[in-house]
């Protein structure tokens, strides 16, 4: 088979004072970082959509990026080319996973027997070459908002036709994750929310979600799914409020419709900005509530109000993220999926190859950062400090939910006087942060 990235060498570490573009500055596979090599800590995957699909169209203008890798677009032969350019690509950068949309693999036909049986073809190749360069599916997905019969939502219609539609097309997609070994199966609702409350009944349409889900959960557990099902919160766009709006509120859906055992969060970086949180935050809500499960690893710019999926670059978030996923122990089914594009003038295969170089040296120098705050334990210490009044008898009792009202009044009566608590110390904090980053 003829190399489509001809001037793309495999990518190598070769250290912090290369000059190589083609070569990672922080990323070395095997090295080990708190008892894990650095590959088993990061476990990066390609997102087949941006990778191999978008050619940089927008909304005012054409692609400006050639993806057809000698082939025409529209066709079986096409479909197969993008399977050879992507995993030359995870080949070359030593990527492991990748993740897909049905849709993003095989073209439409007119026919759903058709479709689907194209798909059966292309994984029966796509399983092939896994075997044989050592790649996994972390996630599978159906799309579920890109065709015209989806614009009121999937789960969230009001027509009982186009929920089956749905419904088809999640059974397949799930049949395929298993059939190729996946890992998890991602619900992101990009349709399933509402552009005017006055015509929408909020309620009808977040139950009718959750049967999908149910049904979803039942038809995978008895085809052999073990993985992860997870839903990607969005606050908004394309719709104008998406139900997902961001952990907490999917959290609770997942535990109003008794999903909360099968489900976990896929936490994307720029989802989490757009719904006014950090990344952080939406790692930690997720992790202190056990479900912070995979994580679409971009970066959005924060003077625009939309999904830029850039890949990310900025270490403090890269660092604050694999803080977050250390402390919550690391991933189990999960990873990093690059759900990110190169800009609209990046338009070539080595700008391609060099975003990723910047994905993943970023997150490289992130894990580097995470491991060292947290070896150094200043920060740690702190915080636990912070708490330490409650390690009291009475502090203990309240934490254990053993305490009343009464007795608390009464203490507080009886206390000589309640002063200001200790400094939060936020800009030591920071300091800290910044010495242990940034090696002078
Ligand atoms: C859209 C988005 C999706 C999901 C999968 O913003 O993030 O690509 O990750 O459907
Ligand atoms: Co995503």
């Amino acid at each position: 088979m003829s190399e489509i990235f001809k001037n793309v060498p495999k990518v190598r570490y070769e250290g912090q004072n290369s000059t190589n573009p083609y070569a990672f500055k922080f990323y070395d596979a095997e090295r080990i970082i708190m008892g894990k090599p650095m590959k088993e800590h990061l476990r990066f995957a390609m997102a087949w959509w941006h990778t191999l699909c978008f050619t940089g169209s927008d909304m005012f203008g054409s692609p400006t990026m050639d993806k057809s890798f000698g082939a025409e677009c529209g066709t079986m032969e096409h479909a197969y080319k993008k399977v050879d350019a992507g995993f030359e690509l995870m080949d070359k950068l030593g990527i492991e996973y990748f993740c897909f949309h049905d849709a993003d693999i095989v073209p439409q036909a007119d026919t759903i027997a058709e479709t689907n049986r194209r798909l059966d073809e292309i994984t029966d190749y796509i399983k092939e070459k896994m075997e044989k360069h050592n790649k996994k599916l972390l996630w599978g997905t159906a799309n579920l908002f890109s065709s015209p019969i989806y614009m009121n939502g999937a789960g969230s219609t009001n027509s009982v036709d186009v929920y089956c539609r749905a419904a088809g097309q999640i059974k397949k997609a799930l049949e395929l994750t298993v059939k190729i070994g996946g890992l998890g199966f991602v619900f992101w609702g990009g349709r399933e929310g509402y552009e005017s409350l006055w015509n929408t009944d909020m309620k009808f349409e977040q139950e009718n979600i959750a049967s999908l889900m149910r049904m979803a959960v039942d038809y995978g557990r008895r085809i052999g799914f073990r993985g992860d099902f997870y839903i990607e919160p969005k606050a908004k766009e394309p719709m104008k409020h998406q139900y997902d709006f961001d952990v907490a509120t999917s959290i609770a859906f997942l535990r109003r419709y008794g999903l909360d055992k099968d489900f976990k969060i896929n936490i994307e970086a720029n989802h989490a900005t757009l719904a006014g949180h950090t990344f952080q935050h939406e790692l930690r809500v997720a992790a202190i509530n056990g479900m912070l499960g995979s994580i679409d690893a971009n970066q959005g710019d924060l003077l625009l109000g939309w999904d830029t999926d850039e890949f990310p670059y900025n270490v403090y978030e890269t660092t604050a993220c694999m803080y977050e996923v250390l402390k919550a122990g690391g991933f189990k089914n999960g990873g990093l999926n690059f759900d990110a594009k190169t800009r609209r003038p990046s338009n070539t295969y080595e700008d391609l190859f060099i975003s990723f170089i910047l994905g993943m040296d970023s997150f490289a120098l992130g894990l580097i950062n995470a491991a060292r705050i947290i070896e150094d334990g200043r920060i740690d210490a702190f915080v636990k400090e912070r708490y330490s009044s409650f390690e009291s008898e009475l502090g203990r009792k309240i934490r254990e939910g053993k305490a009343t009202l009464e007795e608390l009044a009464e203490y507080s009566e009886k206390a000589v006087s309640v002063t200001v608590p200790d400094s939060g110390r936020q800009e030591y904090l920071l300091s800290v942060i910044n010495q242990l980053m940034l090696k002078g």
